[in-house]
């Protein structure tokens, strides 16, 4: 079978076939594969097809449950309040013909949403689209912060430090691809250790009972969020990693790209800079957005937030690195140590502005 027969095949199971005229690619997203579905006498797609990456989220009943239980919630309180033109405001995935939000064809997992119509991205980051995100991430918050229903770990211990940090130990002891005895690879593991504590403070935080986990979004980039024509934010999408956090996750991890000056994976490390001026948009608008619930431990340790997800990136790429590059796509072989100095740059840099 050739693969527009599979695809429409799979479409088949959610919409009728007759009213398909064409399957095609759409963006270009690391994890999972994503098609537009057209149908005839319209110019937009009608929906999207995605293939779940069931390797990186293996429990695919989990994921589609927690993603309808946070867009159902989020309807009904939009419904609620009478908010204009919901339907391009949350995503909504299609029932298939087994009941399900998604189908298993083989080994493979599938699933279709709706598509937004006149939706754009956006890749760079002004203060205005800054405010913007901190505003839209913390409303996302806020308009959880009361479900009810329990809402899994999709992976667990994501952004949990203190496991990564575990993770890159057990890398330093197998050293399963002989890198350890490079001596930059022995600064880095210094240099790591000498503020594991200090990052550590969240875990800790918790433990104590002062730092709540709530739902957040966990994967918080500017480019997963839809814009209409005129530039104002749409909607939330690519809900996959939702999951009980600390507000952290959501802040910190935003501002680790949208304020980096350079490239995750930047080989110039004079390019990198932390950008105070999109800091403090992202900021204003995130405390607007959250203000109905943010404790003040939370807000307190925004900075925090800011300079540990930097840091935690470069220790997963590091330990990816020192385990011979199992889990990221790399280009070129040195890849994993470039981007480990470039977020130990940003790292380095924002705790220059912000702890400094
Ligand atoms: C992965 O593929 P992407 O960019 O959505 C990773 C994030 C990292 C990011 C670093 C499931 O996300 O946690 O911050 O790479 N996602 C997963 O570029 O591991
Ligand atoms: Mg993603």
């Amino acid at each position: 079978m050739n693969e527009r027969n599979t695809l429409f095949d799979i479409a088949a199971h959610f919409v009728d076939a007759n009213t398909i005229s064409e399957i095609k690619p759409l963006g270009n997203g690391l994890i999972n594969d994503t098609y537009k579905i057209m149908t005839y006498g319209r110019e937009q797609p009608s929906y999207v097809l995605q293939h779940i990456n069931d390797k990186v989220f293996t429990d695919v009943e989990m994921l589609q449950r927690n993603i309808g239980i946070v867009t159902d919630h989020i309807r009904r309180k939009y419904e609620a309040a009478h908010v204009s033109d919901i339907d391009r405001r949350v995503l909504h995935f299609l029932k298939a013909d087994n009941g399900k939000t998604y189908v298993k064809e083989g080994e493979e997992y599938w699933r279709v949403m709706d598509f937004i119509t006149d939706s754009v991205t956006q890749e760079a980051v002004t203060p205005q689209s800054a405010y913007d995100a901190g505003r839209s991430f913390g409303d996302f918050e806020a308009l959880l912060a009361d479900v009810k229903e329990p809402i899994g770990e999709i992976i667990p211990n994501f952004h949990n430090i203190e496991f990564r940090l575990k993770q890159l130990d057990d890398a330093i002891h197998d050293d399963l691809a002989g890198r350890m005895k490079d001596a930059e690879v022995q600064d880095f593991v210094k240099s790591i250790k000498e503020h594991a504590s200090a990052m550590c403070l969240g875990e800790k935080l918790h433990r104590e009972g002062l730092l709540p986990k709530r739902i957040c979004h966990c994967d918080t980039k500017v480019n997963n969020m839809l814009f209409d024509k005129q530039g104002n934010v749409l909607c939330i999408i690519d809900l996959d990693t939702i999951m009980p956090s600390f507000v952290f996750s959501d802040f910190g991890d935003f501002l680790r790209s949208a304020a980096n000056t350079g490239a995750e994976d930047d080989p110039d490390l004079g390019n990198i800079h932390f950008n105070m001026e999109i800091y403090r948009s992202f900021l204003d608008g995130y405390l607007e957005g959250t203000k109905s619930f943010l404790l003040p431990i939370e807000r307190e340790n925004l900075p925090y937030a800011a300079c540990l997800f930097p840091y935690m990136q470069a220790v997963r790429f590091f330990t990816d690195y020192i385990n011979g590059d199992t889990y990221y796509k790399i280009r070129y072989p040195e890849h994993n140590m470039v981007r480990t100095r470039a977020q130990w740059k940003l790292f380095m840099e924002a705790m220059k502005e912000l702890k400094g």
